[in-house]
């Protein structure tokens, strides 16, 4: 699969045309780069088929930019990128992770202080060099500094998002191999954890040494890190590492519960099963000699007289106390929100802003994997550059979903069942202001059926200004979901300095939702905030923040960071049928 690798050359392009004070060219550069990114198909089965037209389909792709991708695919070069690599000969990938720092930065970065990688730009800020830039000052050197070491802090470890299809792939390719019996990843991907460091996969069969050919022969990789006649570790080309190991069928519970983790988890675990004198390990649950339950991971929590943890609680945050129904946890652990228990999406953008798709197309994506609502929220005016809505244009795009919803097709909706109807929502992502008003006005905003608020700009805030901000927004009663509260955007902005406590305090007054964001690299709200906001009573919603068809899949991830979070069905909005969840909207508007 080539996509991540033209999405990258396409990606540079744009940062260089931007260096090179191109107009207009970069945005297209970005668009495509992100249409290519998050497009299922591969590129170039795409360019074998169809050829140069079938490029050109990809939404944002016109015929430049497919000219380069065809350019790419047959010769392995496109040469006005390798005319600009050497025009800058420096790492984009690392310095466009550091916040703040913009193309026209690095360019002039690296025309004044010869910095071409993180590693310069450490040095030139320590050395006081940025401070003397023209453009730049003590408080943006400061800046930089802070935002290297959050670039560092991440580095080594792998957005669950990204690496996930890879592992589904992977796995599933396994467990169709006659080789094995079973084949599952454990870690922290098992656990669902927002990053991760490396992948850790667990099999069982009866010839350990095939398996372990079968593996090096279909993993690409550029380093054996070890092999045994169990075990095998590598690190693959897309630049993490694979830890593999097969296990005996007996023990494979004891196994999986042991590689599953957290190590804070399984030291707790382990104590416990001291206290009630058995021995745990990898190897399986023992009393004295005696291997007592191995099989599966349920045996064993229930052979410790507790109820079964999901991986995605095993952080020892808790869970152990309430399995065992200790006081305070008496009831015992919450029953999580189930995996495809979600039926609606309430923010979405479309081809009316930065979104690759139409409402049409985004509905129908939707409705195929099995939701029954959408919310259209496409960014408002303050984001001049995605093409924000101003009033007009927000009262133009709700005669346009008037009409998609009254025009369905019948070969999406079954027209004897109402029910099964699918229904388009009017909303907005609406942006808050410095001074927490909104960009639009009040009398639009009633008029949609969805008002979700966020901040976008004016990250660098003091604590109590920024919470203060997000507040009056949150205030005004007719905003109904603060989206990605937070604003994290992992690896390279770190949340703004908010007080979270008083957020989810306000959220319980004025009965705001708060969005889980389901896209890989924000998760905002994130696990631990989630817990918090259950145990506030304030509700939830997990939206995919799609921008382009294949991301409606983001929401599992959503929904994973809710059970990380302990979260309930009853805890997240969008659980509820379309009828049910207008009504909460409605009661909430009303108690304002
Ligand atoms: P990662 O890879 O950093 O995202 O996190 P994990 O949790 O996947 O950690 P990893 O890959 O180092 O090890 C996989 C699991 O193996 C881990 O979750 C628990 C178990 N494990 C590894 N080392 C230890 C250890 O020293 N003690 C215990 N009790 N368990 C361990
Ligand atoms: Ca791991
Ligand atoms: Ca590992
Ligand atoms: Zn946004």
């Amino acid at each position: 699969m080539k996509n991540p690798e033209v999405a990258n050359i396409l990606a540079h392009m744009a940062l260089y045309l931007h260096m090179d004070d191109v107009p207009f060219k970069p945005q297209a550069y970005e668009r495509a780069a992100t249409a290519v990114e998050s497009l299922s198909q591969d590129v170039e089965e795409l360019y074998k088929t169809e050829g140069l037209k079938g490029l050109e389909k990809i939404p944002g792709v016109g015929k430049g930019i497919a000219e380069r991708i065809e350019e790419h695919l047959k010769t392995g070069k496109v040469q006005d990128y390798e005319a600009y690599r050497k025009k800058y000969p420096i790492d984009l990938d690392e310095l466009s992770l550091v916040e703040g720092l913009g193309p026209k930065s690095i360019k002039e970065l690296y025309e004044k202080l010869k910095v071409r990688d993180l590693k310069g730009l450490e040095q030139a800020a320590k050395g006081g060099q940025i401070r003397k830039l023209p453009h730049f000052g003590e408080k943006s050197e400061q800046n930089i500094l802070q935002a290297i070491e959050f670039v560092k802090r991440s580095q080594g470890r792998w957005l669950l998002g990204a690496i996930y299809p890879y592992v589904e792939e992977l796995i599933l390719t396994f467990q169709h191999s006659k080789l094995v019996k079973q084949a599952v990843a454990a870690g922290s991907i098992r656990r669902m954890k927002e990053t991760v460091g490396d992948v850790d996969m667990l099999v069982t069969t009866k010839t350990p040494e095939k398996v372990i050919e079968f593996f090096l022969s279909y993993v690409k990789y550029d380093k054996l890190w070890g092999r045994g006649p169990t075990k095998v570790s590598v690190h693959t080309l897309r630049g993490f590492n694979i830890d593999v190991r097969v296990l005996p069928e007996e023990v494979f519970g004891a196994g999986l519960q042991y590689f599953t983790g957290s190590k804070e988890h399984n030291v707790k675990l382990r104590t416990l099963a001291l206290q009630k004198g058995y021995k745990l390990s990898e190897y399986g649950l023992f009393k004295g000699e005696k291997r007592v339950a191995c099989e599966t991971e349920e045996e064993i929590y229930k052979v410790l007289g507790m109820q079964y943890i999901e991986p995605e609680l095993r952080e020892d945050t808790g869970e152990i106390e309430a399995a065992l129904r200790l006081a305070p946890l008496a009831q015992g652990l919450p029953a999580l929100i189930p995996y495809g228990s979600l039926q609606g999406d309430l923010q979405i953008q479309t081809n009316w802003t930065d979104g690759n798709n139409s409402i049409e197309e985004m509905a129908r994506e939707a409705k195929k994997q099995g939701l029954s609502y959408i919310a259209i929220t496409d960014h408002t005016k303050d984001l001049a550059m995605t093409g924000g809505s101003d009033e007009k244009k927000l009262l133009r795009q709700m005669k346009e979903i008037d009409r998609i919803n009254s025009t369905q097709s019948s070969d999406w909706v079954a027209r004897s069942d109402d029910r099964a109807k699918f229904r388009i929502l009017k909303g907005a992502e609406v942006n808050i202001r410095k001074d927490g008003t909104l960009d639009i006005e009040d009398e639009a905003l009633a008029k949609l059926d969805v008002v979700g608020a966020a901040v976008h700009s004016n990250f660098k805030m003091s604590k109590n200004d920024m919470t203060e901000r997000i507040m009056r927004a949150m205030r005004n009663p007719h905003v109904d979901i603060l989206f990605h509260p937070t604003g994290r955007s992992m690896p390279k902005r770190d949340s703004y300095d908010i007080d979270i406590d008083a957020i989810i305090q306000e959220a319980k007054q004025t009965g705001t939702v708060l969005e889980v964001n389901a896209q890989p690299r924000r998760l905002d709200l994130k696990d631990i905030h989630i817990k918090k906001a259950v145990e506030a009573g304030v509700k939830m919603v997990i939206n995919s923040d799609a921008h382009s068809t294949e991301h409606l899949r983001f929401l599992n991830f959503g929904i994973a960071q809710a059970r990380r979070g302990w979260a309930q069905k009853a805890d997240v909005v969008n659980t509820l049928p379309l009828d049910k969840f207008l009504q909460m909207l409605k009661d909430k508007r009303n108690h304002a």
